[in-house]
């Protein structure tokens, strides 16, 4: 059906526990169910040499400068652009959880500059879609497992997402945004149809990049 056709880059975005990993899921399975080629991919990605070290930080083992794990999250990406653009040549729509704007929105929530942070993420693959996943943090302290992990705390979170809702300001007509309070069904629903309409749209357009 998408013969000759690349895949599209999909992405999730918003502060934890908002949903990310649910809708991300439910949309690679309702792709596939429909027999479209759709694979999930998250970052940061914890199994190689430099995921494993951001997995030490994120779990309070390993303490590093702001500005070295910043540039460490970026690599991360970078060195699965290859990976990435294989597939969705292939024809394979790639599902997201995360991307360049956690790592603009987390950094530049401890206090880093905003252009400073986003400059090592121009020349990845600009996303077909962004769904930005918006819920005022304090909704979202009594879903499973948040405070584990160092950034999920409260008044961070409120931070990480004024700085989502201005790239989100920014980015333009590429971003979707839900309210992530909403039921999982519907927000899915709103999410599938989104998706179903863009496939046929970028299958025959070159890839970009960020800028
Ligand atoms: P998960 O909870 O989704 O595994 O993310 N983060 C993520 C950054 O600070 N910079 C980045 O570039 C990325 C992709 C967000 C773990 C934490 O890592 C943060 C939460
Ligand atoms: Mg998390």
């Amino acid at each position: 059906m998408n013969a000759g056709k690349r895949g599209a880059l999909i992405i999730f975005e918003g502060c934890d526990r908002s949903g990310k990993s649910t809708q991300s899921q439910l949309l690679v399975a309702l792709l596939n169910s429909k027999g479209i080629p759709a694979l999930p991919m998250n970052f940061p990605e914890r199994s190689s040499i430099i995921g494993q070290v951001i997995n030490s930080y994120l779990t309070n083992s390993k303490d590093l400068p702001d500005e070295v794990i910043h540039l460490m999250f970026s690599t991360n990406r970078w060195e699965h652009m290859n990976y990435i653009k294989q597939n969705l040549h292939e024809g394979r729509t790639v599902v997201v959880d995360r991307y360049s704007f956690s790592g603009v929105a987390y950094s530049a929530a401890k206090g880093l500059d905003f252009d400073w942070c986003y400059a090592p993420e121009r020349g990845l693959i600009k996303p077909d879609a962004v769904f930005y996943l918006r819920a005022p943090p304090a909704d979202l302290t009594n879903r499973t497992q948040y405070g584990e992990e160092r950034y999920e705390k409260v008044e961070f979170q409120g931070r990480v997402a004024k700085v989502f809702d201005r790239i989100c300001s920014e980015q333009g007509s590429y971003w979707h945004q839900f309210d992530a309070t909403k039921p999982v069904e519907d927000l899915h629903a709103q999410i599938a149809s989104i998706t179903e309409e863009l496939l046929p749209k970028v299958g025959t357009q070159p890839l970009e990049m960020l800028s």
